[in-house]
């Protein structure tokens, strides 16, 4: 049994990486489409051993698709999710169009599976930003354990978060300090090389970025609206992975031995946590990777009920294309949806 799936921008950082773990992890394909705009029509993406050619998204036919797995930005997703799901496919969509509709289930399998059930009334599911992601892997076992009462969180993200062109500029920005000297900014609002810049996304009335407001409203909407979330969003220097220092607060108690513990069981989560030299994980070792990784757990003495600890995780992977694999694979597994082409 195979079902169809079509893969918008799969020619973007995300679109590749949801081909590869498609591939990776033999989901079961009938058929996979390249898709993308027209400006990257006919471009070449690897799928296993094959290669597909990207079509044109628009002129595309959805009625005999399974799963369309879009990651094309949010402007394409609101003029095109609507119309795939109507044509039947269902649309997990990585953008944050349809996050907040209280119609389209937000999901990270690990924490809130059962919520996939509402995805009908649009046939949209959305999947989180990336720093939500590894996030809410991490907190939803000690939520169980303790219950959050708030979260301090300061991110440490890095550029593949905002595209293809923002690694380009981190590479071509790091290369001009030891040559021309000349560091132009351009994707980023200033330089990003041997420099940390504390802004993502657009800045809100209240001070907040949308970076840091996407955190905590997706939090809330996936772990728990009872929740409190403050956030500082910070681009690093660093191709792949989003690292987060988190401080968290437990209306019951919880030591560190015991959330170590937990989160050693916890599914989607790895501990790597020595009081050593290098007994922690850093963003150039989780690339690649598909696990949440834990360090640096300890208690913080300084509120009631105080845990502080180390989150890092592959943003283009967990963050983005492999929640969305798992999303479909929970569909399947869930049998929410079986193949069309073989029910005609
Ligand atoms: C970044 N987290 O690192 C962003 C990218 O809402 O899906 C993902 C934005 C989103 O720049």
């Amino acid at each position: 049994m195979g079902f169809k799936i079509a893969v918008v921008g799969a020619t973007g950082n995300v679109g590749r990486e949801i081909l590869d773990i498609l591939a990776e992890r033999a989901f079961p394909v009938s058929e996979v489409v390249a898709l993308a705009s027209r400006r990257s029509m006919g471009q070449e993406v690897s799928f296993g051993d094959k290669t597909l050619k990207a079509k044109d998204l628009a002129t595309y036919d959805f009625s005999d698709t399974d799963i369309c797995l879009m990651s094309a930005g949010g402007d394409v997703s609101r003029e095109w999710a609507l119309k795939i799901g109507a044509q039947g496919a269902v649309v997990i969509d990585n953008s944050s169009a349809w996050r907040y509709d209280s119609d389209v289930p937000l999901i990270v399998p690990e924490v809130n599976a059962d919520a996939i059930v509402g995805f009908s009334k649009k046939n949209i599911i959305a999947n989180p930003n990336c720093s939500t992601a590894q996030l809410v892997v991490a907190l939803k076992p000690l939520h169980d354990a303790a219950t959050i009462r708030r979260v301090v969180v300061s991110t440490y993200q890095s550029v593949s978060g905002a595209g293809k062109d923002a690694m380009d500029e981190l590479f071509s920005q790091t290369r001009a300090v030891f040559t021309t000297g000349e560091v132009k900014p351009g994707k980023f609002t200033k330089r990003i090389a041997f420099n940390v810049i504390p802004h993502i996304d657009v800045f809100m009335e209240d001070g907040y970025t949308k970076e840091e407001w996407k955190m905590m409203a997706e939090t809330k909407k996936i772990l728990d609206p009872a929740i409190k979330l403050t956030a500082t969003a910070v681009r690093v220097p660093v191709f792949i992975s989003h690292s987060e220092a988190v401080n968290v607060e437990f209306e019951k108690p919880i030591t560190a031995d015991e959330a170590r513990e937990i989160l050693r069981q916890a599914p989607g989560c790895l501990v790597i946590d020595k009081r050593e030299n290098g007994g922690y994980i850093t963003p150039h070792e989780a690339a690649g990777e598909d696990p949440t990784y834990i360090s640096r757990i300890r208690e913080d003495a300084t509120v009631e009920n105080g845990l502080a600890f180390w989150v890092v995780a592959d943003n283009l992977r967990k963050g983005a294309a492999l929640n969305a694999v798992q999303i479909a694979e929970v569909l399947i597994n869930r049998k929410l949806i079986s193949p069309r082409q073989q029910a005609a």
